[in-house]
């Protein structure tokens, strides 16, 4: 693994839901030792400690559900700008913070990969699709609607324009296993790369994100992975307000980090949706710390790996 610059970016954006405790994430991810791991595979790091969200507005006429809108435009303006900013320098690691957080992480990344010429990818872990726009969304809970934005739907009032959509084929959601209505209805109307949960029983996690990792090789692109706590198995990282059953299990999750490592691809990273109030003894941040360190060249031994076309 090449050593990385690997810049963290403390982001505890808790506005994107109405259950509160994300905000402590970043602090229990250093606890955890996310800068220690990083440094013994050699990396260096930078960590910028906790931003703060541009004071805004509230947003007029966005649909009346909407939870803390005002709050989410402030993180998501600040985020662009320091994703964008940190991409110059090395490999941003956004520490969440919920999930609104990726509405700044990704349009900033992508940002900075249409001014260096390079296509974006994105490759979302999750149970869910977060494919809502503020109004498919039935719980309000901005969290919800990332992909949504960065994919370039409209809906998004009051939101600062996405200048550099992510092409629907250049996104893979991998892990799905909890999805509404109106996200599967436009969903199926996209050719955005959708696994769910059936799709890596049957196949094994490796098929369906090697072919997308493939794409992003054969593209030359910038790879933004996203992390959220609840695309793992709440049996081991119960720490996340949105637990759905029969996720990703530890080797699942493992192998996919070590999969992204060996393809050399991956360019940012989101952990999100961790919240510690939730947690047993810090075990899902210290589980998350535990991925991160495998995306980023911790193994037992060094293999020859398969070359990405
Ligand atoms: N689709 C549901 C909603 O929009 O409220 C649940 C969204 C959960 C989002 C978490 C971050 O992944
Ligand atoms: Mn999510
Ligand atoms: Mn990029
Ligand atoms: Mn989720």
């Amino acid at each position: 693994m090449t050593q990385k610059t690997c810049i963290l970016i403390g982001a505890p954006v808790d506005s994107g839901k109405k259950r509160q405790g994300c905000v402590m994430g970043p602090d229990a991810y250093r606890v955890a030792g996310i800068a220690e791991a990083l440094a013994d595979l050699g990396h260096s790091v930078v960590d910028m400690g906790n931003l703060s969200p541009t004071e805004v507005e509230p947003p007029k006429g966005a649909p009346s559900h909407l939870i803390k809108p005002a709050e989410t435009i402030g993180w998501t303006m600040t985020l662009c700008d320091a994703a964008q900013d940190a991409m110059k320098n090395g490999l941003p690691i956004f520490l969440g913070g919920d999930h609104s957080l990726s509405l700044g992480s990704v349009t900033g990344v992508a940002n900075h990969a249409a001014k260096v010429g390079r296509p974006q990818f994105v490759l979302w872990l999750d149970a869910h699709s977060d494919y809502h726009t503020p109004y498919s969304t039935a719980s309000g809970n901005l969290h919800g609607t990332p992909v949504g934005y960065l994919a370039g739907l409209d809906g998004f009032d009051g939101f600062p324009k996405v200048k550099n959509p992510v092409p629907q084929d250049q996104i893979c959601l991998l892990g799905l296993r909890s999805v509404d209505g109106p996200e599967r209805e436009k969903l199926q109307a996209t050719n955005i790369h959708c696994h769910d949960m059936r799709a890596i029983d049957e196949t094994g996690i490796a098929r369906p994100l090697s072919g997308f990792l493939d794409l992003v090789a054969k593209a030359g692109g910038d790879l933004h992975v996203s992390l959220d706590v609840d695309f793992l198995d709440p049996s081991f990282a119960p720490a996340v307000g949105t637990t759905v059953p029969g996720g990703a299990t530890m080797r699942e999750a493992h192998l996919a980090m070590e999969i992204i490592c060996d393809s050399g691809l991956m360019t940012s990273l989101d952990l999100v949706e961790l919240n510690p109030f939730l947690d047993e003894r810090g075990r899902t941040a210290q589980v998350m710390v535990d991925l991160a360190a495998s995306a980023l060249g911790r193994r037992v031994f060094d293999r020859p790996t398969r070359a990405f076309s």
